[in-house]
């Protein structure tokens, strides 16, 4: 099991009760889809991706932006229980969506820049960290049901 520190896990629940989900779920998702054009292949049924503009205006990646943070909420609620958490949802992004796990990590790359961009200053190098640590574990978590 994952240890926390007192820090960590003080800074995860603040950060969680303190972000806009409707506002840094779809950047972070948008910002991943731009960034890494590959990701795309997975939303082929969202309609209009044809570039940067059309991706952070589409309402289905943003709302979709939204369901992936609450998933990282269950996450932030289970700190002790974190792989039990995401067996569910690990089976489905392998089994059913199919989605390359690889591509976790890119999302978390590109949340953690999105969470730089709103906290400022806030955002130290003690809680990108702790924020690190969280999404590597979920990430891992995530990626276990893959074979
Ligand atoms: Ni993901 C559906 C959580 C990363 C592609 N995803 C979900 C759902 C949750 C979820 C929750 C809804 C499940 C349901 O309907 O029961 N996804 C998460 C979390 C992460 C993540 C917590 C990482 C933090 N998903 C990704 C990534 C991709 C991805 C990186 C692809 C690049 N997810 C999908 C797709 C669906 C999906 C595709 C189905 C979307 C739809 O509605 O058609």
């Amino acid at each position: 099991m994952v240890e926390w520190t007192e820090f960590e896990r003080t800074t995860i629940t603040s950060i969680f009760a303190k972000i806009d989900y409707d506002k840094v779920g779809p950047k972070a998702l948008s910002r991943t889809l731009v960034v890494y054009p590959w990701t795309q292949r997975y939303f082929g049924n969202f309609g209009n991706l044809y570039n940067a503009a059309a991706i952070v205006g589409n309402k289905m990646v943003a709302a979709h932006g939204v369901v992936v943070i609450h998933g990282l909420e269950r996450g932030w609620k289970n700190m002790d229980n974190i792989r039990e958490t995401y067996s569910e949802l690990s089976h489905l992004h392998s089994e059913k969506l199919h989605v390359d796990p690889d591509n976790f990590k890119l999302f978390a790359e590109c949340l953690i820049i999105v969470l730089a961009a709103e906290m400022g200053s806030a955002f130290t190098a003690e809680v990108q960290g702790a924020c690190q640590k969280f999404l590597n574990v979920v990430m891992s978590a995530l990626g276990r049901q893959y074979h």
